[in-house]
């Protein structure tokens, strides 16, 4: 029998689709420290689910999934119908994948222990980020922390398998709902992202090796608490308009992480007299995208050291956060230290 080696062609008629995130997470399965699968299993589950919870928020506005559910979080916040969609969505990929003992999530106040009695893993997850923005047709977000459980597999969940300092993540991401969908993650080799293209139902990969610019010109700060936040980081305001930044603030937080990595710039949540511990929090929004950020080059902190060194000693502990482009979190957190040392020689 004859045949012929393929060579790939660069036709103009049947013109290549581009790399699947399924088939990069499978070339890249090698990179992970315990490369047996089952994260790969994990990060297939999650898109699995974002494309349902994609669907879902593109016709929030036509099926009657838009507004409140009526109840409200462990958060004290209003719980609005696509959170608790978005919830179960994610959960139930979870357990499915039979990769992950248990979840801790925005929407409930404890630990789901999953009943996948092989379970390696643990997620931390805020299914629907800016969901304030839901009603209001702008982007919205999902993001996610995967840790390895440190208790023997198949024992009960323990305390310390979920509060694990965010420097012992083994993978994370975030789904940007916007103008097109994205899912970006890091393993711990750099940061890449990725498009959903909605006609085939897949995401391409779009956005290899993501690199957060140095420096930027954008800041990112709900400035309508500004006669709240610390003497040191009115401050940093001051300098920022001093040099014309441009201020953004969508008020959905992977938006605007996500627009700062690409363009350069600082998105702040801080500390203020009312809020000494900001809002946001640690386990499953500030870990997460700290570590994203270290890995594309930038930096994360919470005015005064790195979220990923913080040790969670409660569930949903909020943390103020400072992230985005190295020389604005250095310069930042700068003024902050500056002014509380002034205060302490008081
Ligand atoms: P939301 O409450 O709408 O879920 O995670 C909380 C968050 O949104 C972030 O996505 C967003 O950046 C921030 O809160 C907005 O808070 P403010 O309205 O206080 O600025």
């Amino acid at each position: 029998m004859k045949t012929k080696l393929y060579t790939p062609s660069d036709s103009t008629i049947a013109y290549s689709v581009g790399t699947t995130l399924d088939r990069f997470i499978k070339i890249k399965q090698n990179e992970f420290s315990f490369a047996s699968g089952e994260l790969s299993q994990i990060l297939r589950d999650i898109a699995l689910a974002a494309k349902i919870v994609n669907r879902e928020t593109n016709r929030a506005g036509l099926a009657n999934i838009g507004g409140a559910f009526g109840q409200t979080n462990v958060q004290g916040e209003e719980q609005q119908k696509l959170d608790v969609i978005a919830n179960i969505r994610f959960t139930r990929a979870l357990t499915k994948g039979g990769e992950v003992c248990a979840v801790v999530s925005e929407e409930d106040d404890e630990v789901i222990d999953l009943q996948n009695g092989s379970g390696k893993y643990v997620v931390a997850i805020d299914p629907l980020d800016g969901s304030s923005n839901i009603d209001v047709n702008i982007s919205i977000g999902t993001i996610f922390s995967i840790y390895r459980r440190v208790t023997p597999i198949g024992s009960p969940i323990q305390p310390e398998d979920i509060m694990q300092s965010g420097n012992q993540q083994v993978a994370a991401g975030y789904v940007l709902y916007g103008s097109s969908t994205m899912l970006v993650y890091t393993t711990g080799h750099g940061v890449n992202g990725f498009t959903y293209e909605p006609s085939l139902g897949e995401f391409f990969l779009s956005h290899p090796n993501m690199c957060a610019p140095k420096d930027g010109d954008i800041y990112s700060i709900n400035e309508g608490t500004s006669n709240l936040f610390e003497p040191g980081l009115k401050i940093y305001i001051e300098k920022c308009k001093e040099r014309q930044f441009s201020a953004r603030y969508i008020g959905s937080l992977v938006a605007d992480f996500h627009r700062n990595l690409l363009k350069g710039g600082i998105y702040i949540y801080p500390a203020t007299s009312k809020s000494p511990k900001g809002k946001l929090r640690l386990l499953y929004e500030a870990n997460a995208l700290a570590f994203i950020a270290e890995q594309a080059g930038g930096m994360a902190t919470d005015g005064f050291g790195r979220i990923l060194d913080i040790q969670p000693t409660s569930l949903h502990q909020r943390t103020p956060l400072y992230i985005g482009s190295p020389d604005m979190v250095v310069e930042a957190e700068n003024y902050l230290k500056a002014s509380q040392e002034k205060v302490a020689e008081k």
